[in-house]
C-alpha cells in the first residue's frame, strides 16, 4: 500500500494546532495527525500550538503567530504546514501568502489516505465525490496553495492537476459521480434484501480506525481482509458467514473506521457503504483498549453513529488489544451504550468465547 510513496523523499511537515480549552487534548489530536501524515507517507517535524478561545477566521491561528511560524519553516526547510481543522479558503489563501508554503488542513490529508486506499470502483468513485466537494468549496484557496508547490501530499487522486477547473466541470463531475454511486447503491441494495429475506443474522463490525476490526473478521471467519498498522486500511465492506460453536450462523461485515474530525463530505460519501451497519442486526463495537484516547474514541463513535442515523441496535463491545495492558491494569473499561461488554485479545485469541457468548445470547428480533 505505501510503497507509492516511498519512491520519493519523505515530505516534513510542521503540525498547527489551536488549544481552545483543553491543552493535552490538542496535542492528543496532533499525535493523532502525525499518525495520519504517516500513513500518507509523510513525516511530522514538530507540533505548533497556539492557545485561543477561536481559530481567527483569516488566518487560523493568530497572525503574530503566523509570522513566528514562518521563521520556523525557513529554519527546519519544511516542506509545508498541516492544520488540525479544516481551512475555509480565505484562512488557506492568507496562510500560504504569510508562509510562503504549502498549506493543508486535516481534511484533504484524510482525503489523500483514502484517494491512495480505495480499491473497488465504488470506494474510488466515493473518495472522488468528496475530494470534488471539497475543491469546490475552496477552489479559491487552493489555487493559490497548491500552485506554490505542486504534487505531493494533498495532491493525489483523480484530477489533482484540474485545480483551475471551473465550478461548471466540477459540478458536472459530481453530477456524474452521483449516477454512479447510487448506480451501485442500488445494486447493493438487492444484494442486501436477499440477504435480509434470509433466515442468517447480520452483525456489522464498527470502530475506531485501527481498533482491529479487520482483524476480528480475519479470526472468526476465513477472510483475508488487509489488516494493519495504519489508519483507514479498511474503506470497503466485506461480508462472510460464521458459524458460532453452539452452530448459529452470522454474516460478519467489516467497514470503514471512524476518526475525529471526519469530514463531513467523507461521511456523505461513504453513507451507502455503511449502510451496512444501518441495517444490520447487531454491532460488534471494537475498541483499542490500550490507546491512551479510548474513552475519546467511544465517545466519537456514537457521535458518528447517530450522524449516521444508526441508533437503537443490540451492542457487544470488545475492548481489544488487552495484551497491551500491563496485566495488573486497574482501568475501568466499560461502555454504557453497550448491551455487554468483553475483554479480549483478537490476535492472541483471548477473550473470543465470550464475545461467542454474547453474540448467541443477544436478542434478534426475527430470528429466534
Ligand atoms: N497488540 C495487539 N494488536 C492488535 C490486536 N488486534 C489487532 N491488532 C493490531 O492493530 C492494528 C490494526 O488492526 P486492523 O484490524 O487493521 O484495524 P481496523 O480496525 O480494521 O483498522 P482500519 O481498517 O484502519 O480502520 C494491526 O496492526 C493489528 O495487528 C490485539 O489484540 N493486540
Ligand atoms: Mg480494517
Amino acid at each position: 500500500m505505501s510503497e507509492k510513496y516511498t519512491e520519493q523523499e519523505k515530505e516534513k511537515y510542521i503540525l498547527v494546532g489551536i488549544a481552545e480549552k483543553d491543552e493535552e487534548e490538542a496535542y492528543s489530536s496532533l499525535d493523532e495527525l502525525s499518525d495520519l501524515l504517516d500513513t500518507a507517507g509523510g513525516e511530522a517535524l514538530f507540533q505548533f500550538i497556539q492557545k485561543r478561545q477561536h481559530p481567527d477566521p483569516a488566518t487560523y491561528i493568530g497572525k503574530g503567530k503566523a509570522e513566528e511560524l514562518r521563521e520556523l519553516i525557513d529554519m527546519h526547510e519544511a516542506d509545508g504546514i498541516i492544520c488540525d481543522d479544516e481551512l475555509s479558503p480565505a484562512q488557506i489563501r492568507n496562510l500560504s501568502q504569510i508562509l510562503d508554503t504549502k498549506v493543508i488542513d486535516r481534511t484533504i490529508l484524510i482525503l489523500d489516505i483514502f484517494a491512495a486506499h480505495a480499491m473497488t470502483n465504488e470506494g474510488k468513485l466515493q473518495v472522488e465525490m468528496a475530494q470534488q466537494k471539497y475543491r469546490l468549496s475552496h477552489l479559491q484557496g487552493l489555487g493559490v496553495s497548491l500552485s506554490r508547490q505542486g504534487g505531493g501530499i494533498g495532491t493525489r487522486g483523480p484530477g489533482e492537476t484540474k485545480l483551475e477547473t471551473d465550478r461548471r466541470r466540477i459540478k458536472t463531475r459530481i453530477a456524474s459521480l452521483n449516477n454512479q454511486i447510487q448506480h451501485l447503491s442500488r445494486m447493493r441494495e438487492n444484494t442486501r434484501k436477499r440477504r435480509v429475506n434470509g433466515t442468517t443474522p447480520i452483525a456489522a463490525i464498527i470502530g475506531y480506525t485501527n481498533a482491529g476490526k479487520s482483524t476480528l473478521l480475519n479470526r472468526l471467519t476465513e477472510a483475508e481482509v488487509y489488516a494493519d498498522d495504519k489508519l483507514f486500511a479498511t474503506l470497503d465492506p466485506t461480508t462472510r458467514k460464521c458459524r458460532l460453536p453452539d452452530g448459529t450462523q452470522y454474516l460478519l461485515t467489516d467497514t470503514v473506521g471512524f476518526i475525529n474530525k471526519l469530514p463531513h463530505n467523507l461521511i456523505d460519501a461513504f453513507r451507502s457503504t455503511l449502510e451496512e451497519a444501518k441495517y444490520a442486526d447487531i454491532l460488534i463495537h471494537v475498541v483499542d483498549a490500550s490507546d491512551p484516547a479510548r474513552d475519546m474514541h467511544i465517545k466519537i463513535v456514537y457521535d458518528t453513529l447517530r450522524e449516521l442515523g444508526i441508533e437503537g441496535k443490540p451492542i457487544v463491545t470488545v475492548f481489544n488489544k488487552m495484551d497491551k495492558l500491563p496485566a495488573d491494569h486497574n482501568e475501568k473499561l466499560y461502555d454504557t451504550h453497550a448491551d455487554s461488554c468483553i475483554l479480549a485479545s483478537v490476535k492472541n485469541g483471548t477473550g473470543l468465547d465470550k464475545l461467542f457468548e454474547a453474540l448467541a445470547d443477544a436478542t434478534i428480533e426475527g430470528y429466534r
